[in-house]
């Protein structure tokens, strides 16, 4: 297997030259570092390394989701520029409501909300983006002493850090590029401190129920047994509401939901036709959750990745689930993970919920 490697390690904290090399791995296009990695430190010579798994995790999950009987896709890989740009967009629509309930919701109850920050807090954000959402927690919590970003978009993450330091000069930034579902380390500004996650945006929903119980225990691990973690949670409510957030009036999820064929395209070699494919978003009750499917309109055939894959007029390619919670489902989901639900807020309608969860005593 091979190695990436960062020169030059010396006075460099073990955390930061794990996450370079995380993040290296990424950027290389390589597969997630794995737990088991090597990790190598030579004081006198001042590199360090770590072993790589070669396997083209995109190329490997096209191959799999779409030879399987029900063709799927993992929502992740949404997310490249243009899929990033038209998320933003989905979030200034009038149909996509989760955006907007989500941030009225958090100004109204950031002062509560920072009432149960403690002095000298780290704020750890999963998945941060933009950070535009944190603002209204930071400006409520002077006395966080460090803000660490997490997000896989190297870019993303130093825009949003370079904007937040000059508006925060109190705060110290410590961004960390990483996928937060894989391996990662807080940063040394997180040491010491207590610690409060923060993974606002209904991302929850995303997860399958275990992928959702994983993820919530790995930040339990990270976030350690004096934390509190703030989710932004959706509720569930009637269909029209869903359904109009989902297939939007203006066509722009529908557009989201394409490019991803668009992606294959340009990064497998790909030659999926967009339009041999009709947007399709569907209200499932019985796993509580909006799906996203892409219908093929005729029988055809398609390349990527070196593989050729057949779809019927009709078939469904699977692109997302987002469930929808109640606050009782929710809470049972999180006590799976060692969290107790501490706290619950609710927004105007359409509903969405922030939940404070606190570790089971
Ligand atoms: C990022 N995530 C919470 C969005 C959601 O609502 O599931 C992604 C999205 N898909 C379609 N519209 C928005």
């Amino acid at each position: 297997m091979p190695l990436i490697r960062v020169d030059a390690t010396k006075g460099r904290s073990e955390d930061e030259i794990r996450n370079v090399l995380d993040s290296e791995a990424h950027l290389s296009g390589f597969n997630e570092v794995s737990d088991a990695i090597q990790f190598l430190v030579s004081d006198a010579e001042t590199f360090a390394a770590v072993q790589v798994d070669t396997r083209d995790s995109f190329a490997a999950d096209v191959i799999t989701g779409l030879s399987a009987r029900h063709k799927q896709l993992p929502p992740k890989y949404f997310y490249d520029a243009t899929g990033s740009r038209l998320f933003e967009e989905i979030c200034r629509t009038d149909d996509y409501y989760v955006t907007r309930s989500e941030t009225a919701l958090l100004r109204n109850i950031a002062e509560e909300l920072a009432a149960g920050i403690p002095q000298g807090a780290a704020l750890v954000e999963f998945g941060s983006g933009e950070s535009a959402k944190t603002r209204l927690l930071l400006d409520a919590a002077p006395q966080l002493s460090a803000y660490v970003p997490i997000d896989i978009s190297a870019d993303a993450l130093d825009q949003a850090s370079a904007m937040l330091a000059r508006d925060y000069p109190q705060l110290s930034i410590a961004p960390v590029v990483a996928d937060f579902t894989g391996h990662f380390r807080l940063p040394a500004a997180a040491d010491g401190r207590p610690r409060v996650g923060f993974f606002p945006g209904s991302t929850i929903g995303n997860f399958d129920r275990d992928g959702a119980v994983r993820f919530l225990r790995s930040a339990r691990q990270v976030l350690g047994d004096q934390a509190a973690l703030l989710v932004g949670v959706d509720l569930v409510k009637d269909e029209a509401t869903l359904s109009a957030a989902y297939d939007d009036s203006q066509g722009v999820t529908a557009r989201f939901n394409k490019n991803l064929l668009i992606r294959i395209n340009r990064e497998l070699g790909g030659d999926f036709d967009p339009d041999a494919f009709d947007h399709l978003a569907l209200w499932n009750p019985v796993h509580s959750r909006m799906e996203m499917h892409l219908v093929s309109r005729k029988d055809h055939i398609v390349n990527a990745a070196g593989h050729t894959f057949s779809f019927r007029s009709g078939e469904r390619l699977h692109t997302e689930n987002s469930h929808k919670f109640t606050i009782d489902s929710f809470a049972q989901l999180a006590a799976r993970a060692g969290w107790s639900a501490a706290n619950t807020w609710i927004s105007d309608e359409p509903r969405v919920a922030m939940f404070r969860l606190e570790p089971h005593p």
